[in-house]
């Protein structure tokens, strides 16, 4: 097949996971477009059958705001009919799936018609989709779009939920390479971090307010009176500038280290012991699949589709969002007994192996195969 691909070409899990995607459906002998307005950050490897087209937008002087989602579909228009592509797969709602519409239907002027797949990945849906400013676009064009699929089942619940939704919603949950993601022997790095075999926690994301950085900081706290421990932020954005001041209110800076945006996540999860995500809100979390990958285990809030990924007293522990108390104490038990960490580990690592990228891959093709079909 002959696939576009849209997608925020960020490290944030909706580009990560529209990235590897396409770059394993290449590996399969498909031809990816993508689609974006910068090259996508795991865009990393030459492949002869993978393409990137920028999508430029003019700063014109009257542009307060300039229109991207005009330059997207234009560039989706020149895409689809000169290389021919059969399906257009957008990640992420706001704007691609009303880009998308937009480009299919002026491609039907030319005669051409081209089916959307939109994947719906959290945020698109939970937070900013459902604000008053984007909804009815968001509802019209979930709605317009020829397949639509949802990273886990609580999204897809909490779209029928948020949205008047016509459309049937496959769930297709989010994937993970295990040829990269997997235990590397890392063990100098490891001393360097922690050179009295301190515990290391760790936690990576985009630093916004969704996630609760705050309280990471705060379990770690509370872990590092019983257990000798360090911690590991992994990351930036808005919140970062907060945790460090906690940390030097809580007194814990010396045992904290901010690494800021990382590539290879998988060396760092290597040397981890614990994956700590408190999430308000998170459909998925891609994150913590790449620890469990490196046999890291979990302590997460329950919200949104963590309960899908994270098994309760299996990969780690489950608890309310905010429950700080919770976490630390599941923390603690988790680290404080060999045996029983090394039980945990391997329990992430077994549960992530579900999710391999060979189980999931498949459910694109067969997905994208039938949207054309019935187009
Ligand atoms: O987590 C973020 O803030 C980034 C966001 C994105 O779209 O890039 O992540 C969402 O999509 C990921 C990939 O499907 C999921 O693993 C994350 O759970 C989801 N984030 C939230 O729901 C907050």
């Amino acid at each position: 097949m002959k696939i576009g691909i849209v997608c925020y070409p960020t490290f944030g899990g909706s580009g990560v996971v529209a990235t590897e995607l396409g770059k394993a459906l290449a590996g399969r002998g498909h031809q990816v477009h993508f689609v974006t307005y910068n090259q996508p950050a795991r865009l990393d490897l030459f492949s002869e059958n993978l393409f990137y087209h920028e999508v430029s937008v003019s700063n014109y002087p009257l542009f307060d705001f300039p229109p991207y989602e005009l330059a997207l579909a234009s560039r989706l228009v020149d895409v689809v009919r000169h290389e021919q592509l059969d399906v257009l797969h957008v990640h992420y709602a706001i704007p691609h799936a009303s880009a998308a519409f937009m480009a299919k239907q002026i491609l039907m002027t030319y005669g051409i018609y081209i089916p959307v797949v939109t994947t719906l990945h959290g945020t698109d849906i939970t937070l900013v989709g459902k604000d008053r400013t984007f909804k009815p676009v968001v509802t019209f064009s979930i709605n317009q779009s020829d397949g639509v699929t949802a990273v886990s089942q609580n999204l897809k619940d909490d779209t029928y939920k948020f949205f008047e939704i016509q459309k049937d919603i496959l769930v297709i949950p989010n994937f993970i390479d295990l040829t990269r993601f997997s235990l590397k022997p890392k063990d100098h790095f490891k001393k360097a971090i922690a050179p009295s075999g301190e515990k290391i926690l760790v936690h990576t994301s985009n630093f916004r307010k969704v996630k609760r950085t705050e309280d990471v900081i705060k379990i770690f706290a509370k872990v590092i009176k019983k257990i000798p421990s360090k911690l590991l932020m992994v990351g930036d954005g808005p919140e970062r500038s907060m945790c460090e001041q906690l940390c030097r209110d809580l007194g814990v800076t010396d045992n904290v280290r901010f690494l800021g945006k990382q590539d290879a996540i998988e060396e760092i999860l290597s040397v981890s012991d614990l994956f700590l995500m408190p999430s308000q809100s998170e459909s998925f979390g891609l994150a913590a699949l790449e620890a469990m990958a490196c046999k890291v285990p979990v302590i997460s809030s329950n919200a949104g589709g963590l309960p899908e990924l994270n098994v309760d007293g299996l990969t780690g522990f489950l608890k309310d969002p905010g429950d700080v108390d919770g976490m630390a104490e599941k923390a603690i038990f988790i680290l404080e007994d060999e045996e029983r960490l090394a039980t945990f580990k391997e329990n992430a690592l077994a549960h992530a192996k579900e999710f391999e990228l060979s189980n999931i891959l498949p459910m694109y093709e067969n997905f994208y195969l039938e949207v054309i079909e019935q187009s």
